[in-house]
């Protein structure tokens, strides 16, 4: 991946301070996937994926970029309007727009708590939000075409990482479903680079499931890591998931 484009990722993280990184894992887990209507580089979008990250819910991601037809006209027809983010939830029967109200029922009806100060102060977060989109220009917005897998993907993620962000933005341009599988940081060492973490050999023993589940699986963690069932390969490296990516569903 080129300098530039890890820069300006890494610039959007910046100007998100510590939003959708941390993660206190929700009291109550969705049985069904939450289902989000998305374009990654849409400011009030980022609003619920970092939401996601923070009370470490996974999710299905509909990713329904400008010009794009495979999600677009579901979205439209279950909600009324083509506005995003889109939040289906097959376990209560809600169906809402509206990022800072989708934030507020997530903590609500998962994470039985509260809502946090830094987000009663919503329109201050969208703000933030309008920042961080900004060093992306279009990217993550604009549909380009591609082949449709049969199966949804996997991308272990959380929403603040500079890594993680070009290939959502991808996946979202290409129109590819998947599940986002949250793993937000809950503990000092997590914030150790990967390679030095391995160096000295520290694990981190995380609270998420996601990151347990990964260190289990492939005997490390380091985010991104890409799961495609559809070709049974997994991929840490953003440089070769995106590699990955195009030869395999870009057109
Ligand atoms: N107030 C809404 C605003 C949502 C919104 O304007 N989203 C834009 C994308 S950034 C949208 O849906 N645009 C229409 C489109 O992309 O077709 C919220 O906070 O969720």
């Amino acid at each position: 991946m080129s300098t530039g484009n890890i820069g300006t990722s890494l610039l959007s993280t910046l100007v998100r301070s510590t939003n959708g990184i941390g993660s206190t894992p929700a009291q109550v887990k969705p049985k069904q996937l939450l289902r989000l209507y998305d374009i990654e580089n849409c400011p009030y979008c980022r609003l619920v994926r970092e939401a996601l990250t923070e009370l470490d819910l996974d999710a299905e991601i509909m990713p329904c970029p400008k010009g794009g037809e495979r999600f677009r006209p579901e979205a439209t027809e279950l909600g009324g309007k083509a506005q995003f983010p889109f939040l289906v939830d097959a376990n209560t029967g809600v169906e809402m727009y509206e990022s800072l109200e989708i934030v507020a029922y997530l903590f609500d009806t998962y994470g039985k708590r509260p809502l946090p100060l830094k987000w009663r102060a919503g329109r201050l977060q969208t703000l933030g939000s309008m920042l961080a989109s900004a060093p992306r220009l279009a990217q993550g917005m604009q549909a380009r075409p591609g082949v449709e897998p049969e199966y949804l993907l996997e991308l272990y993620s959380f929403e603040s990482s500079p890594f993680a962000r070009p290939v959502r933005e991808l996946l979202c341009e290409l129109e590819i479903p998947y599940i986002l599988r949250s793993c937000g940081r809950t503990e000092l060492q997590e914030w150790i680079l990967p390679p030095v973490r391995r160096a000295l050999d520290i694990t981190p023993a995380s609270k998420v499931g996601n990151r347990r589940t990964l260190q289990e699986r492939e005997g490390r963690v380091a985010i991104p890591y890409l799961y495609d069932p559809n070709t049974d390969t997994g991929l840490f490296e953003s440089a070769d998931i995106l590699d990955y990516l195009r030869d395999n569903y870009g057109a």
